[in-house]
Parts: structure tokens; C-alpha cells; sequence
């Protein structure tokens, strides 16, 4: 069945995905319902977009709201493994997604799609490829996980470029997007509160992979590392893996890297960023720029023009010469991980917790022994960080009852010259609206400490 073809679809949950997708059906004159589990009906029917809609349900869901629907468009929030979906999928009813309804939009247009995903960097990688095809003075788009659904550029298809950041709830469903570069950055533990196993997880991220003709991987993460064949090009950071890989980032001092090919060479000790995994995500960005045919002469000027996002390892203020970083976006384990070793050993007051989506903790155990001084736990699950790191005998540990009492404690205890890091290892949901609250939060607390 061709999905505009559908003769009533069901638009499963009515977020930012949902609304694209209602405001789609409207422009192909597609009938459509709308289903979400948390909103009420009341509260669907502010918006405009649910005027034209057969049917609202809010609430529970029942097998009567799948009631003549012949294509469901779900949500990538709303977890397909419900016993409900599984039996109408079996009843012959089509499941897909945004990405799905985009791919039947491009059928005919000489488009290049980009796919970005990975635990951890999808945003940074997308946002430095969308901001050096700027450059190159195209025609470049942003989507998908990053904050704007798909189907919001579907009238603006004169683009020669779409960068998809592609979360594994997207990639999913989503199946009928075909991509002209795949990029997969690394694959850790997350949202292992949705996934029954980390193997689920990781079959979710290689679904991109299925579908792309180039592929790119992190040569250096034990889970991508095999995952090779003629169209798959190698990105690392490891001198064993040197000869092998297709792009390799030299590190020649603290903060100073080289990226390395068979035809250039690119210097970037002008680039101030924290992170030895920044400098690993601007050669994963160069790499699709290079397999896209564009030259890399003045890749280097460009990239000047790069600032992270907010969130990421983002430089507060100082005082009293400490200086404090908000990486509120740093929602699983491998993210801090990052984020405390890119500071010196044993000079970072780090404040952690959150809602932790039973990830394992155990790999940031010797990275707190190492790196860390103090810990300053907070959020529902600060009692399972506590049981993980109580063996240490170098670091204390407080468990603070919010992030307030967390920051003035670090203040209180923290020396010249060394760091406090707000790098929570979970997600925000526990106790604030999304991970930039939370970040904001830290950072009007830090704007209001007094010397
Ligand atoms: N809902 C249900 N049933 C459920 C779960 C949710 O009905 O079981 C309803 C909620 O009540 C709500 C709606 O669904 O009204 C929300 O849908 P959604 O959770 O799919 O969120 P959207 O607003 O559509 O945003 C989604 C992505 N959210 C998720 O994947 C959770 C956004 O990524 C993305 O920016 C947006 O589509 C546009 O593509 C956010 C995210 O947290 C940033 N992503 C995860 C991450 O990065 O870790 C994957
Ligand atoms: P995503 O979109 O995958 O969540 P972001 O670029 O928004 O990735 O970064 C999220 C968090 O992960 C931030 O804390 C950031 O410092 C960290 N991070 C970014 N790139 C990497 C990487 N390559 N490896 C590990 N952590 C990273």
C-alpha cells in the first residue's frame, strides 16, 4: 500500500511529531485520528491542527481506537512493543513513521540524504555538517531528532542537502528512508528502560546501516568495530587501528589534533573546544563532507565558524578560579564519561544523577576514581550511584537534595584552579521538563554564586 494512500490514519501520540504529521495529512487531504496516551481530548483539541481530525482518544489504549484505521503513524516516544500494536500489526495494519512518509516525498527528487546517529555526538556531527555545507554555499537542511521533525521541510523540497539526526526510536520504524551517507558514532548503554536488551538497542542504531549506501563507523567502539564491508568507511583515534582506517585523528598535545587521510591533512590546534570527543566528531563531520566530493581546502576557516550547542560541555563563568561547565545533555553514562576525563586528574567536583533508564553504571567507576574528587549526587536515582561507587576510597560522595544544596556544597569545597561539571549521566525527566531546564537551572545558580 502506497502510505498516502491510506484511507484513515491513526497519528499515534501529539508532540512535535505527531502535529507534523496531522499538518501533513491536512496538506494531502489524508483522513486522519489522533491518539495520545497522556494528553486528554480537551487538551488535543487546542490545537488547530486536530479541527479537521475523524477522532480523538486520549488515554488508555484499546484495540476499538484501531476501528477502520489502515495505516498507524506512530510517534518515536511511543514504544511499538506494546501488546496491543503487536496484535493490530498482525492484523495486516501498516505501522511507519515521519521518515517513511518523507521517503514517499523525495521519490523523485535528486536529494542527498545524511543520516547521523550514535549514543552520543548525533547533534554536534549534524549541526558541524550542516554548518560547513553552508559553507559550500548549498542548499542544506537540519531534521529529525535534533528538534525539528522531517515532515516540517516537506514544502521546501528544492534542497540539494538533508541532515537527518536519526535517534534509534526513529530508525525503529522508518524503514522505506534510504540514505546516501550512514553515519553510526559509537553505540553505549541507553534507553535501556524501552529496549529489552543493549543487543535491542544496538539493532535499532544498525537499521541505519541497512539502509545506506556509504556507510560510516567509529573504527575505535568495540560494538561498530566489525561492522565493515565495501562501502564502509573507518574513522579512529587509536594508533593500532592507524593503518586501517580511512580518516585518523592524530592527538599531538593537549587540546591539539591533526586529521589524517591518504590526501590531507588538517590541522585544528586554532579549534578551543573541551573534549578529546569533540575533535572525533569534527573529523566524523569532515569525513562526510570529503565522501560527499567537496574539497577540503578551506575546511580548516570553516570550522571556526562552529560553536557547540548549549549544554555540551558548555564554559559558565569562574570564580574565585574555579570554573564551572554545564553538560546537562550529557543524559547517559558514556557522555559523562567523556566530559570527566577531559579535565585533569583529580581537580573535578562533578554533580550527577537523574533518572539513570537502568543503564549499567559500572563504566564510569574507574573514571570517577581517576578524575574525580568529589561527587554531589542528586535526582531519583542518586541511591544506585551511591551503591556503585561506595568502594572508592578516594572520592567523597554527598547526596544532596537538590541541585541547589549540590552546587553550594561544591562551591564550598572546591579549590583555585580546579573544575565543577555538571554532567548527570541521565536523563532530566525525573524532575525537570527536558535536559535544557535542568542545564538552565545550574547555570542562573552559578550566575548568582557570590565570591
Ligand atoms: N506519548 C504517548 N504514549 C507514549 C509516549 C508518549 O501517547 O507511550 C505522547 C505524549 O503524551 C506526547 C507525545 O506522545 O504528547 C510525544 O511524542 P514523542 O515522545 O514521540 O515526542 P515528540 O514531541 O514527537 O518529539 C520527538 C522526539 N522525542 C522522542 O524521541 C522522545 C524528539 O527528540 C525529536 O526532537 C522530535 O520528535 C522531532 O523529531 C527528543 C528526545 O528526547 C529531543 N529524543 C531522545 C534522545 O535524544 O535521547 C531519543
Ligand atoms: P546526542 O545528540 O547524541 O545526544 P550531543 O552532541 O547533543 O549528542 O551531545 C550529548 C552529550 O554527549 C554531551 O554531553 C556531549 O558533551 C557528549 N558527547 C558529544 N559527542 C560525544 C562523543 N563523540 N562521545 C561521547 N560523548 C559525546
Amino acid at each position: 500500500m502506497d502510505l498516502v494512500d491510506s484511507k484513515h490514519i491513526l497519528i499515534v501520540g501529539f508532540g512535535l511529531t505527531g502535529k507534523s504529521i496531522a499538518n501533513y495529512c491536512i496538506k494531502k487531504k489524508i483522513p486522519f485520528s489522533i491518539y495520545d496516551q497522556k494528553q486528554s481530548t480537551e487538551v488535543i483539541k487546542q490545537s488547530s491542527l486536530s479541527a479537521l481530525a475523524k477522532n480523538i482518544y486520549g488515554g488508555l489504549l484499546t484495540e476499538d481506537i484501531f476501528e477502520d484505521v489502515d495505516g498507524v503513524a506512530m510517534s518515536p516516544g511511543v514504544d511499538p512493543r506494546n501488546s496491543i500494536f503487536k496484535k493490530i500489526k498482525q492484523s495486516g495494519v501498516l505501522f511507519f513513521n515521519d521518515l517513511d512518509l518523507f521517503a514517499n516525498e523525495i521519490k523523485n527528487k535528486s536529494i542527498k540524504l545524511i543520516g547521523i546517529t550514535g549514543s552520543n555526538g548525533k547533534t554536534t556531527v549534524a549541526s558541524l555538517i550542516k554548518c560547513l555545507l553552508d559553507q559550500y554555499q548549498v542548499n542544506a537542511k537540519l531534521v529529525g531528532n535534533i528538534g525539528k521533525p522531517i515532515l516540517d521541510i516537506v514544502d521546501e523540497l528544492n534542497n540539494d542537502f538533508v541532515v537527518i539526526e536519526a535517534s534509534s526510536f526513529q530508525l525503529e520504524l522508518g524503514t522505506t528512508l534510504h540514505f546516501d551517507i550512514g553515519v553510526i558514532l559509537n553505540i553505549t548503554e541507553d534507553h535501556m528502560d524501552r529496549y529489552d536488551s543493549f543487543k535491542d538497542y544496538i539493532e535499532a542504531k544498525f537499521n541505519l546501516f541497512k539502509r545506506s549506501k556509504i556507510k560510516i563507523i567509529n573504527y575505535d567502539d568495540p560494538v561498530t568495530h566489525d561492522w565493515f564491508d565495501l562501502n564502509t568507511i573507518r574513522l579512529s583515534a587509536s594508533e593500532k587501528n592507524l593503518k586501517k582506517a580511512d580518516y585518523y585523528l592524530a592527538k599531538e598535545g593537549k587540546g591539539s589534533f591533526t586529521i589524517k587521510n591518504q590526501k590531507n591533512e588538517i590541522n585544528l590546534s586554532h579549534l578551543k573546544f573541551v573534549g578529546d570527543h569533540n575533535f572525533f566528531n569534527i573529523m566524523a563531520a569532515i569525513s562526510v563532507i570529503d565522501q560527499l566530493g567537496f574539497s577540503l581546502n578551506n575546511v580548516n576557516s570553516y570550522l571556526s565558524n562552529f560553536k557547540l550547542e548549549s549544554h555540551r560541555l558548555e564554559w559558565v563563568r569562574e570564580l574565585k578560579g574555579i570554573n564551572f561547565y554545564n553538560d546537562s545533555k550529557a543524559t547517559n553514562v558514556a557522555s559523562s564519561v567523556a566530559a570527566i576525563s577531559s579535565f585533569e586528574e583529580k581537580k573535578v567536583l562533578v554533580i550527577m544523577g537523574g533518572d539513570s533508564k537502568k543503564q549499567s553504571l559500572r563504566p564510569l567507576y574507574k573514571c570517577v576514581d581517576k578524575f574525580v574528587k568529589e561527587l554531589f549526587l542528586i535526582g531519583k536515582d542518586a541511591n544506585l550511584f551511591i551503591d556503585e561507587f561506595k568502594t572508592l576510597k578516594n572520592v567523597n560522595i554527598n547526596l544532596c537534595q537538590s541541585m541547589q544544596e549540590a552546587l553550594n556544597l561544591a562551591f564550598n569545597k572546591s579549590e583555585m584552579n580546579e573544575i565543577i561539571l555538571l554532567s548527570p549521566a541521565c536523563s532530566s525527566l525525573d524532575a525537570y521538563k527536558n535536559y535544557m531546564e535542568r542545564g538552565d537551572e545550574f547555570k542562573a545558580l552559578v550566575m548568582d554564586l557570590k565570591e
